[in-house]
């Protein structure tokens, strides 16, 4: 209760753009338990690249409606829902116009690196829709609500591998006597990553250009499933992706596991990335919304909380099914992607740990929780889904048609 007027202080209002996807949805109830007024605005295209391609989550999950439904009847809070694409201005316009946000999180893109490199027009469409989705939504924020705080979901992957430790965001260069704080360089390597790197130049100018508000989260790859809230019931239930185009790799392997297929080590397995618990995106995007950026700062933190090399995630995932009596193999597939399979790597990610993030490390239990989890569900799996079919040096310009 705000204690001179003895009013209760308005909610923070928080549109969260890709709210049916499997962080939105996890940090959408989140926000919504600690009274944060929520709406979700999503176009359903990700359960619709499902049905197209012959995919399904490893939970089974509920539609929208009903998860919404569900929420209010079990914590009597509602969450405001809004069916469209961010790429069609007038719905966007008619969304904030009448919810009227103090902070956008953007979670909606086509987040799926092999899904980019399908097909020409797979690689044009992730890049429409990444890059002109952010930028109406850099327009609504300035005709509509020019002090709202723009939380984007931006990736690790803009970075690429550089042999020089990775910093959040920025690099002091002193280049013939002279020294500037410049971006740090972006080597992004796949048509979506590279859609992150287009975003992240076009929020930067905005941010200068009109003094938008905006924090960059680079995250990494996400593991995990469970949440507080998601736990609460089935129909709450977060999408769980093991397919070789949208799974990424651990969550990946813990299927694998449960199913008894062979871990898939693209090539040598030396690839290292910044991995967290999905419980810590939630918590992450919750600081940041309530630590705004500065009018016409352009903020950006690397959202992780422990490196891992591929090999290394296999041999966890080994030594977990041996506690489960599960016995696990792994074998190298040859990588469908380029990339480096041998590096250096060595990125921060203090920022969020300053403003309060209680980092859930990888610890053995949580890997056992999840390999229980995929054991629960495996008989859902369709295996023939496992193997990557996408490839980096393929791609061309027929569009790839699914055959049964
Ligand atoms: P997801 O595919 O599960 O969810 C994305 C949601 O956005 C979907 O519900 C989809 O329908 C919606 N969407 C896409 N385009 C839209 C549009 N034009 N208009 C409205 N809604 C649209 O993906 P996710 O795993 O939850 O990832 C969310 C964000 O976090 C992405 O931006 C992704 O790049 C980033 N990210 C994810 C991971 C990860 O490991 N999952 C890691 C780092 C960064
Ligand atoms: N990999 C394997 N075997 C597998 C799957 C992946 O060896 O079965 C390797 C890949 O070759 C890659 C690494 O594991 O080197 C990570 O691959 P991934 O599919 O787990 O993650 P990625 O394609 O990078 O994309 C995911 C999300 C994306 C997000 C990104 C964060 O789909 O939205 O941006 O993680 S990051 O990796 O930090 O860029």
């Amino acid at each position: 209760t705000d204690e001179t007027s003895g009013q209760q202080p308005r909610p923070t209002r928080v549109m969260v753009i890709g709210g049916d996807g499997y962080c939105g949805w996890a940090t959408s109830l989140h926000l919504s338990n600690k009274n944060y007024e929520v709406a979700i605005v999503d176009n359903l295209v990700r359960r619709h690249f499902d049905h197209q391609l012959g995919l399904d989550s490893l939970t089974p999950i509920s539609s929208i409606h009903d998860r919404i439904r569900r929420w209010r009847s079990l914590t009597q809070k509602d969450i405001n829902l809004y069916i469209g694409d961010v790429c069609d201005f007038e719905f966007l316009a008619e969304a904030f116009t009448s919810f009227k946000p103090d902070a956008v999180v953007h979670f909606g893109e086509q987040r799926s690196a092999p899904y980019s490199m399908i097909d020409r027009s797979r690689a044009v469409y992730t890049q429409k829709n990444n890059v002109l989705g952010t930028l109406n939504v850099l327009f609504a924020i300035k005709e509509f609500s020019e002090d709202c705080h723009l939380v984007k979901l931006g990736t690790m992957g803009e970075y690429g591998t550089p042999n020089i430790d990775i910093e959040e965001g920025y690099i002091t260069i002193t280049h013939n006597g002279r020294t500037d704080t410049l971006p740090y360089p972006k080597q992004a390597s796949s048509f979506y990553h590279l859609s992150k790197v287009h975003d992240s130049n076009n929020i930067a100018f905005t941010c200068k250009a009109w003094g938008i508000r905006a924090t960059d989260l680079n995250q990494g790859v996400v593991y995990g499933v469970r949440t507080n809230e998601t736990e609460m019931h089935e129909e709450l239930y977060n999408r769980f992706d093991y397919d070789g185009v949208f799974g990424t790799a651990l969550n990946r392997f813990c299927v694998q596991a449960a199913v008894g297929h062979p871990l898939t080590v693209y090539g040598k397995g030396g690839q290292t990335r910044g991995y967290l618990d999905i419980r810590d995106t939630v918590q992450c995007v919750e600081l940041a919304i309530a630590n705004p950026a500065k009018r016409g700062e352009f903020r950006v933190f690397n959202q992780f909380t422990e490196q891992f090399s591929v090999n290394q995630l296999a041999s966890l995932v080994t030594k977990a099914g041996e506690k489960l009596g599960i016995e696990v193999q792994t074998i190298s597939v040859p990588n469908p992607r380029v990339e480096a399979e041998e590096h250096y790597y060595n990125a921060k990610h203090t920022k969020l740990i300053e403003l309060g993030l209680e980092p859930h490390l990888l610890s053995d239990s949580l890997l056992d929780s999840l390999l229980n989890f995929a054991v629960q569900f495996k008989d859902r799996v369709d295996t023939k889904q496992i193997m990557p079919s996408v490839s980096w040096r393929k791609i061309g310009v027929k569009p790839k048609t699914v055959s049964a």
